[in-house]
């Protein structure tokens, strides 16, 4: 579509001019034109550098956005919103609000032979998640990095998968595990090509790799488990709740879905609760599982403290061996287990030494890749580069 079908505009207009192929471009007539249509929920961080990537796009746009909303307010205009850089913020605050529901029937109501639509999803809200399998079967695209529709339970990501077949609508899922990295597609380009995946092991989480990067270093001594913990609260590296982060359930989810991504292991790792049927190790002390509510955060990052005397045990146990501790997922084909683990790896091992920061590293081990893994490494979070996840999963569908 960047590249238009020229010779058909001009025939239609009987003079082949480029005057003639711009006044097509203009007409109504020239419907095959159309930008594929984009609605945009969730304009927070990643929402808002997707707009500006999008804006930022060459001339002529495959996309046009007609609609943002935030959880307030919902901006929405069939033939494109016109938005800057500078003023979309603004427009937003002062649109009325929309129901979810009147906004669904709008889009739909965009599908046509030549329009497609895609509803982009930047938000954590399951109730948003809920509404893919109605999008999808009414021939809408979906694509997004929230976690929660195809983590969760196997009734809504059947009807997800049925949906699209349906419809021929896709889902697309890249900036879910990873954020931009090529996790997903790797991973199903492996599969689709017919190499045997062996084992998938690898940090998911950025802030369970900047907590172990600096309690773990495989040096002797170094900082308590609550100190690194409170440090990355502090620089926002964890959600607002640092249980959140420790439960490792952001991990599971993602192993879900990378367990879902490879279509031979519905049987032998059904999942049917999603994430929730991945074995979990936390790392929520037991003393501190009530603290969970949002107002007991302050309390619980400070209490954890208390237990600084057996996290360093960990640490130096695993030191005598000359390992480091890693907070790791795992998925073993061949064994059938799928795992969200803190576990031990030699110093020398690629998740001791080539981390930095907030990275993920995966490795796969396959068939084709025996003696040495194919490695995906880098910043795993932040809105840039999950901007450029969601962005390049947009551009497979123009
Ligand atoms: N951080 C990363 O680098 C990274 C990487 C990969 C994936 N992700 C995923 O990215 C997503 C966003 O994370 P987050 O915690 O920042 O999200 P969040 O706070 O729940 O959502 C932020 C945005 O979504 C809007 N929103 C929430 N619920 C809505 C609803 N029901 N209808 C319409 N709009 C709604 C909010 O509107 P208001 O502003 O009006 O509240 C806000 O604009 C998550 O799914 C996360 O897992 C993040
Ligand atoms: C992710 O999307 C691809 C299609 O792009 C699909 O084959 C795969 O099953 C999806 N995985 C999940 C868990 O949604
Ligand atoms: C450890 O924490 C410090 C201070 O926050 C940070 O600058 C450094 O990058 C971290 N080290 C590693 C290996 O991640
Ligand atoms: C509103 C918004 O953009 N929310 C989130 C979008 O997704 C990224 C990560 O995917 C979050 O960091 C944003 O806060």
């Amino acid at each position: 579509m960047t590249t238009p079908p020229q010779p058909a505009i001009c025939l239609q207009y009987g003079l082949g001019t480029r005057a003639a192929y711009e006044a097509a471009q203009k007409s109504s007539q020239a419907s095959f034109y159309a930008p594929i249509a984009v609605a945009i929920t969730g304009v927070g961080l990643v929402g808002g550098e997707l707009i500006n990537q999008i804006l930022a796009l060459s001339a002529p746009s495959p996309f046009r956005i007609v609609s943002l909303s935030s959880s307030k307010h919902t901006l929405f205009s069939p033939q494109g919103l016109s938005l800057t850089p500078t003023s979309w913020k603004a427009d937003l605050l002062e649109a009325e609000p929309m129901s979810p529901d009147v906004l669904q029937r709008k889009l739909i109501d965009l599908v046509s032979p030549n329009g497609k639509v895609v509803f982009v999803d930047n938000t954590s809200s399951e109730a948003v998640a809920a509404r893919y399998p109605s999008l999808l079967e009414a021939g809408v695209n979906v694509i997004t990095p929230n976690k929660k529709a195809f983590s969760g339970d196997a009734g809504l990501y059947d009807r997800i998968v049925a949906a699209s077949k349906k419809s021929g609508a896709k889902f697309l899922n890249e900036s879910t595990v990873g954020a931009g990295l090529p996790i997903i597609s790797t991973l199903k380009d492996l599969v689709a090509t017919g190499d045997k995946v062996h084992k998938i092991e690898g940090v998911f989480s950025g802030t369970m790799s900047y907590i172990f990067n600096n309690f773990s270093n495989g040096q002797e001594g170094g900082p308590s488990f609550s100190s690194v913990v409170r440090v990355a609260r502090e620089k926002g590296y964890t959600e607002p709740h640092p249980a959140d982060d420790l439960s490792g359930s952001d991990v599971a989810r993602k192993l879900a879905i990378l367990t879902r991504t490879i279509p031979s292991l519905q049987s032998t790792i059904p999942l049917p609760q999603g994430f929730k049927s991945v074995p979990t190790t936390t790392l929520i002390p037991e003393a501190l599982s009530s603290l969970t509510s949002p107002e007991s955060a302050d309390e619980f990052t400070n209490r954890l403290v208390e237990f600084d005397s057996e996290s360093d045990k960990l640490r130096e146990d695993a030191l005598k061996d000359g390992a480091v501790l890693r907070y790791v997922g795992v998925i073993d084909v061949k064994e059938g287990i799928v795992k969200a683990d803190l576990q031990r790896y030699p110093k020398d091992h690629a998740f001791a030494t080539s981390l930095g920061g907030s990275d993920n590293i995966i490795s796969f081990h396959t068939e084709r890749y025996g003696a040495r893994p194919l490695i995906v490494q880098g910043a795993g979070a932040g809105a840039a580069v999950t901007a450029m996840g969601v962005l390049s999963d947009l551009l497979k569908l123009v």
